[in-house]
């Protein structure tokens, strides 16, 4: 999946595709490169990131979704129900929300539409969730509450094959929190619902290496994205498409 941010402030590539005609361009290469799937956002949710008004959010969004989907499979990354509506009527396939389907309307607009739904957890909500989050058992925690947010989908309509769970890396977690659920990932993959993981150029990878620039952190991303498709998680979402779909290439060339 690759990472398409129409945002002027998104953690490592914000501003870069916050015009539509770039984030078009980008979208189309993404595919090229080997995306299965361009995940297109219009709202950062980096910590501390400032929330976006509905109408603001549709115009950065829409344009770019309604022309992608010619070139193929887009998924809307949002949490507002209107959004979300209005970029499956213009052909996203996908809706990634990363609050996790907590709002009913969510929850219906994915079982009218009958598009893939993609549940993430997170702690708290992006402006505060990294003011030190405590889990007793984070993997426990975590895997927990994706169950429930599936059980929701599905009572709400959507077909048990259209749910995707995400355990929100980075998101209200603290480095060794973020080290405990990609090195015990087999425990929500368990739960039987495709997993999907974002760790691409991510903090964490910060921590661990001292790289301060995001834009740097290419080897720290592929060295976890490898570590959860090891543990069955099905889909890395990424910013660096070519070399992921490199990377992987080799590697399952060999083994
Ligand atoms: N991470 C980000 C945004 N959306 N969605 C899912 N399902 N999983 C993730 O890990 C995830 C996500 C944050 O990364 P990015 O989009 O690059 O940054 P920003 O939120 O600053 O736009």
């Amino acid at each position: 999946m690759g990472v398409l941010n129409v945002t002027p402030d998104s953690f490592s590539d914000g501003g870069l595709f916050s015009r539509t005609d770039a984030a078009i361009r980008r979208g189309i290469q993404m595919f090229r490169e080997g995306a299965d799937i361009v995940d297109v956002g219009g709202e950062s949710t980096r910590p501390g990131a400032v929330p976006v008004a509905e109408t603001e959010e549709l115009e950065r969004v829409l344009p770019v979704v309604e022309e992608l989907t010619k070139h193929g499979p887009v998924s809307i990354d949002t949490s507002k129900p209107e959004v979300a509506r209005l970029c499956v009527k213009a052909g996203a396939r996908l809706l990634n929300d990363v609050t996790g389907f907590r709002s009913e309307a969510m929850r219906r607009i994915a079982a009218e539409s009958g598009v893939s739904a993609c549940a993430m957890h997170m702690k708290g909500e992006p402006r505060t969730m990294q003011d030190d989050p405590v889990y007793d058992d984070v993997v426990a925690e975590v895997r927990d509450y994706l169950r429930s947010r599936a059980r929701a989908l599905e009572e709400a309509g959507v077909q048990s094959n259209a749910i995707w769970l995400d355990p929100g890396i980075g998101f209200g977690k603290t480095l060794d929190h973020n080290i405990e659920l990609l090195r015990r990932l087999d425990e929500i993959v368990s739960l039987g619902y495709p997993v999907l993981v974002g760790v691409s150029r991510k903090s964490f990878i910060g921590k661990i290496s001292g790289e301060e620039d995001p834009n740097r952190r290419l080897p720290g991303s592929l060295a976890a994205a490898l570590a959860a498709v090891e543990r069955g998680a099905r889909i890395v979402r990424v910013h660096d498409v070519a070399e992921t779909v490199q990377f992987f290439n080799v590697k399952a060339a060999i083994a």
